[in-house]
């Protein structure tokens, strides 16, 4: 079974660290590729060229974050990462999240294209949720912990963002949010699949 990543996908550290909490690191090799590039090898597998993919044993595409890691756990059982409908607040909390992802991801895609072709109408959009989600998960932070469940994996995900977009400054105002994230932060999964830049 392969997962192919690059290096600073948020979605793709996600899946990385689904990997490593979920014990299938012997299982499961990992491939580094390029996205947004005719030559990648990726495309030789997922005509949508995006990461993560999973190409399983079984000769199946996986393509979407939630998708591959309800997959994944589905090898390792005993460890739930992925929420079901008895867990409705993790759910819950797995959606927002992984808006906040989304939002974050087009705000950064947003500021890496040329200044003239950038939208202020869409960074304005982005920003404005962005901030709304952040004051949501500071007003509800007494109720994070620290297991690593999609939902937390997909926070921190979106939350490590910090270091392509400084626009977001989300530390210096979302003090609970930082102790949580910090914490959270010093698992070994979330080390060895922190972005390079
Ligand atoms: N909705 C997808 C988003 C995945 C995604 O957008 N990945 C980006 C990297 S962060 C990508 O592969 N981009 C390549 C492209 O836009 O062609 C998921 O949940 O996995």
């Amino acid at each position: 079974m392969k997962l192919f990543y690059t290096p600073n996908s948020p979605y793709a550290r996600i899946a990385r660290i689904a990997v490593v909490e979920l014990s299938l690191s012997d299982r499961i090799e990992i491939e580094k590729v390029t996205v947004r590039d005719p030559n990648s090898n990726l495309l030789n597998y997922n005509p949508t060229g995006k990461v993560p993919t999973l190409a399983t044993d079984d000769g199946f595409i996986l393509s979407e974050t939630r998708i591959i890691c309800v997959y994944l756990n589905h090898l390792n059982p005993d460890i739930k990462i992925v929420a079901d409908i008895s867990h409705a607040f993790l759910q819950q909390l797995e959606g927002i999240s992984s808006g906040l992802l989304d939002g974050i991801a087009v705000w950064v895609r947003e500021i890496r294209r040329e200044r003239h072709e950038q939208s202020p109408g869409i960074i304005e959009l982005e920003r404005s949720r962005a901030l709304r989600v952040l004051n949501y998960f500071e007003k509800i932070s007494d109720q994070l912990d620290q297991t690593p469940k999609l939902a937390h994996i997909t926070l921190a995900s979106a939350l490590g963002l910090e270091t392509r977009l400084p626009e977001l400054q989300w530390r210096q105002n979302y003090p609970k949010l930082t102790r949580w994230y910090d914490e959270f932060s010093e698992r070994p999964s979330l080390q060895v699949t922190k972005p390079e830049i």
